[in-house]
């Protein structure tokens, strides 16, 4: 017989104590009502499933970290919800959340500590910088590792067999913004400004690739870090240049503040980026300099058609559960705890060694879309949504492929 759990007793089992600090965790759950039963728990001989989540949740993006973890939360509950079977067992999957506060040496040692935890799967890290070396341990132990939202291209080409990627790569985000730029925007004379790191650079370094070879001119390349907060000298230099679009490789916490320093310069241009710019935070981080129209930034994946619905009803139950909107990867997130739980059941066994052949055949109906890999452990056919800023609201301009 199958006990009936509430919300509270449900959320302590998904979290693993594990050395694990509650400050990460979402706003508390809604009490369930007569209209809305708590959903039955697995039975006490579960067999219990450990997923590792890693993620900046602290730190200036500790809000992406955070939206992510709560994706993987939302999968994890929605799994022992529905009484999800490996082989002929009930699962109870665990989370065990981790915090690599967005820096690569904290992020191998997470990573350390979750091998030695032998958890069964990985679902991160947020950032190329900290995904790309953690991968490495990953690799070595055997463990399936999805990434919900490092772009850089070299994680998926390191020639190992335990990564993945539920999302566009650098290549295709700055690739088509790069096009973008000139073909739509008219950009002529564009410069840009990247902050270092691996996703930063790499973003950057497509993206002017791709506005070259559409025929513009790169009139300026200026460096920051993910740290600073003071851009006017980069600025100053990169206006005497007189650009008509600005792009930035990096965050939006560094972007927010970026964009603010470009309005009080009066540096006229359009303001582009990659995902990391692209968040439901970039209106609160820039204020009012984020003008009506004037940021163009691209999200690393995309829904249309019969896709729409799935995630919008999850966006919906996401902030009904948790009280804030959706950020930015957080159904990504909730997708790739999916994929390893599918691989799992196709499997019969939650055994890394075992399941990991069949991540890479996994064909999985997300509601971020259809998700399948190919050879390196890349998404296959990914999309990507463009978004302007209109009245402070994260707009849709368009899905690309
Ligand atoms: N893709 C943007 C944020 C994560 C990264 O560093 O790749």
């Amino acid at each position: 017989m199958q006990l009936k759990w509430t919300a509270v007793a449900l959320a302590a089992l998904t979290l693993v104590a594990c050395g694990k600090k509650e400050e990460a965790a979402a706003p508390a759950a809604p009490a369930p009502t007569a209209a809305a039963p708590a959903p039955a728990a697995p039975p006490a001989d579960a067999l219990v499933v450990k997923i590792g989540h890693v993620g900046p949740t602290s730190g200036p993006i500790a809000h992406l970290g955070k939206d992510n973890e709560l994706g993987a939360k939302m999968a994890i509950e929605d799994l022992n919800a529905k009484g999800f079977k490996i082989g002929d067992k009930v699962a109870k999957f665990v989370l065990v959340p981790e915090d690599d506060a967005g820096d690569p040496k904290q992020g191998t040692a997470v990573a350390q500590k979750l091998v030695d935890e032998k958890v069964n799967g990985i679902v991160g890290h947020l950032n190329s910088g900290t995904t790309i070396p953690a991968s490495k341990l990953y690799s070595d132990a055997g463990i399936p590792q999805v990434s919900p939202s490092a772009t850089n291209p070299k994680y998926t080409r390191q020639g190992f067999k335990t990564t993945f990627r539920v999302v566009a790569d650098d290549t295709q985000l700055g690739g088509t913004l790069g096009k973008y730029a000139v073909e739509t925007l008219k950009g002529k004379n564009i410069a840009v400004i990247d902050d270092r790191t691996a996703y930063g650079q790499g973003v950057a370094e497509e993206f002017e690739k791709a506005a070259k070879a559409a025929g513009a001119t790169i009139v300026g390349h200026e460096f920051t870090t993910d740290k600073s907060t003071d851009f006017n000298a980069i600025l100053t230099k990169l206006k005497a240049a007189k650009p008509d679009v600005l792009f930035f490789g990096g965050m939006d916490a560094v972007g927010g503040p970026m964009l603010k320093q470009v309005k009080q310069l009066g540096l006229n241009v359009k303001f582009m980026g990659g995902d990391g710019l692209c968040t439901g935070e970039l209106p609160k981080l820039a204020g009012d300099a984020i003008g009506e129209d004037m940021v163009v930034c691209a999200e690393a994946g995309g829904v249309d058609g019969d896709f729409k619905q799935p995630l919008e009803d999850f966006k919906a139950k996401f902030k009904t559960k948790n009280g804030v909107e959706v950020q930015i990867y957080a159904p990504y997130v909730y997708d790739a705890v999916n994929v390893l739980a599918e691989a799992m059941a196709k499997a019969g066994s939650s055994d890394p060694e075992k399941y990991l052949a069949e991540v890479g055949k996994v064909q999985y109906k997300g509601v971020t879309g259809p998700i399948a890999f190919d050879e390196k452990g890349d998404i296959k056919n990914g999309a990507l949504t463009l978004f302007t800023y209109k009245g402070g609201v994260r707009t849709q301009i368009a899905v690309v492929r």
